[in-house]
């Protein structure tokens, strides 16, 4: 649902007050600090004309922005003030008229020698070695640290990255600072002989890392100096690469540009916008390096940041509070880092089988009868649909946990009518709780605040002025779960909800902070305050002095949706806000995105980059949400989203109706077909899932992530591949019947026709008219496909129907992952099947299909449980083979247009 509607909306407010310090564990950064002495360095000092000369000679792209303050004109003086170099850049834009984002080159920047740690000790320990840093002056930023503590540990970890990540931890020895608060694995081995190599140098202190095998340098942090004053902390790196991805949650194309181009992070409700924070914050990053070996950085830190990209290529964290605390991860192919990053962050959690149907849902059906009206009209029409949802109107007063009782008298008979067809029903939930009811009418608030108690308050709400003011449940406390599940179990029992949509949990606020303002001091504003939408930290959420059980918003703010997630928990959460480890608990859809041929386009890249944080459950609003919707852009979204990992098609309120069923026929079996044909593949989808769960790989990915070799692949997202035998080709552009796709080297099969495309890696023109979206399979695979129908229920319990793609050898393979789709952690108690397809062309013209199909252990779901190959096409058989074995026994087949079936 949307931000800024007006006057009936939920309100403003929560805990509050000025945090008491006694009441916390020390929260770093906090007010009450001592700044250190600013560094008084005269502009007229003696250094300072041989400065200059030195200042012209660092070349543009290698200056690092001394002063990234927005709203500030920098001159000389103040520049110099810093003890920086300032130069006019030529082109681009100044510091002072910098836009937030695309800021251009610096005018103000380090100077080679500006001051910074030495190392002056380093010793061994059990995982590897820690080093003292300290230095002599402090800088400007108040609470300079003079000694710093630097743990590097070579982390060795049997499950499956031996030797292929590091961590490095740099904290303040005389005071405990925050830390995030997500488990990471411990890890208790030291790694013998890695994949990298580390120097460090000792003054200025830096770190560089490099790739044993290449000698690639994938950390260099000599390059400019490292803060570590209490609200400022930053280093830099050069990268080895302009080929950077990942850093979410923004609205970019899917590489990132490296030209001056800031990325905030910062939990923010706005609709996507490009060069804005946006509902989640994930630092980490992806580089493909020369050769097609990728690593990744993950800096495990929360706090407020801007991640300065610059095309050195150059890469600048800057962040307000915590630690430095980072993981490298050696790759050495782009799928293996995320592999080892999922590894430390949080395997995604496996979803119930439904989850991956079709989702119709919109703001302003305005009546459960209305709602139902659509969901009958659906199954009429024969559209497939699994789940069925409700926005805000179904609320009383916009209350969670209540329903309007004459708008949507029929909600309970609505969603036993779902369940009667194997349909399941998920509503919103926003996290505001009004705090504004007469007592005694609204338990969820009575209730929370009689189970707050200082220390551990679920909210302190503040003000009951105005009918729109809320309080904000506090997810950092175990006190607020129970609450929290208290209240669902209680509303499950009126309403028999299958999941949830947890939304506004950045969380959004309609106001800035509180109904009695916040406090002023150096956590509402800090000494810098990174490019956040709005300027201030509580612009449109809550004040950063909010005290939560575990410390400050200041601290905690990007944490609200991950905590929320893990108070809602399994079978079925969609978050707006997420943060690292979010996998674990929820999926995401790509939030309030706009009805336009450019929002088809750029939820590609929310998706991709969605996988690559370990966060494989996404999608975008199918249709888009805000603005109408036109036939064809939603035809065309229908396509697309089919192959969204989670499909769902949401409107607005006051929008003409967009689901299926309000479009010209042609127009519906276009998009009915596309539903069809998700719902056929739903093996393909389920086992991807599956290896998403256990070993950390994406659902959709990227095609470089099958070609890392191939350069002209890194730019691409416009086409995406489902596993590594899908390609997925969608129009993204009006009044077209073709669309040109890049196909790396290999065969790749019509899915359609079978009829085959040899590529040298090159761009193809396809045909696609309005009811097409191109699919092709590669070579060497197998995919099991089931008959669709209208929910997942039913087409789950067809016989499967293999689809092969012969490689030039006359090979393919392929899996199936199966259980009953809905028992929790099958995989962890072996209630599943796990079956291997194989085909080999043995002498020249038999076929062996060989496939082990293990029954599931479980029968909640009978069809399930007793999935069979029925049948099955290869597509590129040039010869009519003379048998066809199938589990070594002759199968009868036919043989037209070089494809056997039998
Ligand atoms: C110091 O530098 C400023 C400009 O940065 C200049 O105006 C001033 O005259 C200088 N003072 C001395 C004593 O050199
Ligand atoms: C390293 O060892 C030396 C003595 O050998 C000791 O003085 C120093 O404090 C140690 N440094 C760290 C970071 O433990
Ligand atoms: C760590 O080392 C010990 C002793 O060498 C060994 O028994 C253990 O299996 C190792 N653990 C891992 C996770 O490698
Ligand atoms: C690291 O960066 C510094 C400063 O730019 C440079 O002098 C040094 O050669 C770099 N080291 C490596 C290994 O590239
Ligand atoms: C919804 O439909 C039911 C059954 O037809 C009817 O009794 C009820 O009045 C309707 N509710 C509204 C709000 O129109
Ligand atoms: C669903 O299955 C039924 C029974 O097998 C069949 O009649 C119907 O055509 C199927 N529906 C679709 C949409 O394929
Ligand atoms: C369809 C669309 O525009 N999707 C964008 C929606 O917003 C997310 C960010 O939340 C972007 O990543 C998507 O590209």
């Amino acid at each position: 649902m949307l931000v800024l509607c007006g006057a009936w909306l939920l309100g403003a407010v929560l805990w509050l007050h000025t945090p008491n310090q006694q009441e916390h564990k020390p929260p770093l950064p906090g007010p009450g600090q001592t700044p250190g002495p600013k560094v008084q360095t005269s502009a007229n000092d003696t250094a300072a004309s041989f400065r200059t000369e030195t200042c012209s000679l660092i070349p543009e792209a290698w200056r690092f922005d001394c002063y990234p303050e927005r709203g500030v004109v920098v001159t000389r003086e103040l520049c110099e003030a810093r003890n920086c170099c300032f130069i006019p850049a030529s082109t681009a834009f100044s510091s002072a008229s910098r836009p937030s984002g695309k800021n251009g080159i610096p005018w103000c920047f380090y100077p080679s020698e500006f001051p910074s740690y030495s190392l002056v000790s380093l010793n061994d320990t059990l995982l590897g070695q820690k080093a003292t840093l300290m230095k002599e002056v402090k800088t400007y930023y108040p609470g300079d640290i003079l000694t710093i503590e630097v743990e590097m540990r070579y982390e060795t970890d049997k499950r499956l990255l031996n030797h292929k990540f590091f961590s490095i931890k740099i904290t303040d020895p005389s005071s405990s600072r925050f830390e995030v608060p997500i488990s990471v694995p411990t890890v208790t081995n030291k790694t013998e002989s890695p994949d990298y190599i580390i120097e460090l140098s000792k003054q200025p202190f830096g770190l560089v890392v490099k790739r044993r095998s290449t000698g690639a340098v994938l950390l260099n942090t000599t390059v400019a100096p490292l803060f570590y004053a209490d609200q400022f902390l930053q280093f830099s790196t050069s990268l080895p690469t302009q080929f950077i991805y990942g850093l979410g949650e923004h609205r970019s194309t899917f590489l990132h540009d490296v030209h001056w181009n800031t990325l905030t992070m910062w939990a923010r409700d706005v609709p996507p916008t490009e060069q804005t924070n946006l509902y989640g914050a994930h630092p980490f990053y992806l580089a493909m390096e020369d050769g097609g070996n990728a690593h990744g950085f993950f800096l495990l830190n929360s706090n407020a940041m801007d991640v300065a990209l610059q095309p050195t290529p150059a890469l600048t964290w800057r962040t307000i509070g915590g630690i430095l605390d980072f993981y490298i991860f050696l790759g050495p192919d782009p799928g293996s880092v995320v592999q080892q990053y999922v590894d430390v962050v949080g395997y995604p959690a496996m979803p119930v089988y439904w989850a991956l149907g079709y989702h119709l849902c919109r703001w302003g059906y305005y009546t459960s009868n209305s709602t139902w009206e659509v969901v009958k009209s659906m199954r009429n029409y024969g559209i497939p649909q699994d789940v069925q949802w409700n926005d805000i109107d179904y609320m009383d007063k916009f209350m969670d946990f209540t329903y309007e009782s004459k708008k949507f008298d029929t909600l309970p008979e609505l969603v036993r009518d779902l369940h009667a067809h194997n349909q399941r029903y998920v509503m919103i939930l926003d996290p505001g709780i009004s705090s504004t009811q007469p007592e005694g009418s609204y338990w969820p608030f009575d209730e929370g605040v009689k189970r707050g108690s200082p220390g551990s308050a679920v909210w302190n709400p503040v003000d009951s002025v105005w009918p729109g003011l809320t309080a904000y449940p506090d997810f950092s406390d175990e006190v607020t779960h129970e609450w929290w599940y208290d209240n669902l179990q209680m509303f499950h029992d009126k309403v028999a909800f299958d999941g949830l949509w947890i939304d506004m949990n950045e969380p959004s606020n309609f106001l800035d902070g509180s109904t009695s303002g916040c406090p002023t001091n150096n956590l509402e504003n800090p000494p810098y305050t990174p490019g956040v939408l709005g300027g201030l930290l509580r612009a449109k959420t809550l004040c950063a002095t909010a005290q939560q059980k575990q410390s400050i918003h200041y601290n905690m703010h990007s944490l609200y949706g991950l905590m929320e997630a893990k108070a809602s928990a399994r079978p079925f959460v969609i978050s707006r806000s997420t943060f690292p480890s979010q996998g674990m608990y929820s999926g995401h859809w790509l939030g309030d995105n706009r009805s336009q041929w450019k929002d088809l386009y750029t939820s590609i890249a929310g998706m991709l980059t969605f996988n690559l944080l370990g966060i494989p459950l996404v999608g975008a609003d199918v249709c888009g949400f805000s603005e109408e919707t036109q036939e064809e852009l939603c035809v065309r979204w229908t396509q697309l989203g089919a192959f969204y990992p989670f499909t769902r098609n949401h409107n607005a309120i006051s929008m003409k109706p967009q689901d299926p069923t309000a479009f010209s026929p042609l127009a519906r079996t276009a998009m009915k077909e596309a539903l069809l044909l998700r719902y056929s593949l739903f093996p393909v989808l389920y086992t991807l899932f599956h290896h998403a769960h256990v070993h950390g790989h994406t659902v959709a990915r990227p095609i470089m992530f099958e070609f890392p070799k191939d350069v002209k692949a890194y730019g691409i997202d416009k086409q995406f591949m489902w596993g590594k035998s899908l390609l997925v080709t969608p129009v993204l552009d009006p009044g077209v019947v073709y669309v040109d796709g890049y196909f790396p080297e290999g065969l790749w099969y019509d899915y359609y026709t079978g009829d085959c495309v040899t590529s040298k890696g090159e761009e193809l023109q396809l045909n696609a008219p309005l009811d097409k979206i191109n699919l092709h399979l590669r070579e060497g695979s197998i995919i099991p496909t089931q008959a669709p129908n209208l929910t997942l229920w039913v087409s789950t319990g067809q016989p499967l129907h293999l689809v092969s793609a012969l490689s030039q050898d006359g090979s393919a393979s392929g899996d199936l992952f199966w259980d009953d789709g809905e028992t929790i952690d099958t995989y962890e108690t072996n209630q599943y099947a796990y079956i291997i397809f194989s085909i080999a062309q043995v002498l020249t013209f038999i076929y062996f299909v060989e496939y082990s199909n293990l029954p599931c252990v479980l029968s909640n779901h009978i069809e399930a449980s007793y999935i069979t190959v029925e049948s099955a096409s290869f597509y590129g058989v040039t010869e009519k083979p003379s048998r066809v074995l199938v589990n070594s026994q002759d199968a009868p087949f036919t043989y037209r247009n070089n494809q056997v079936r039998f």
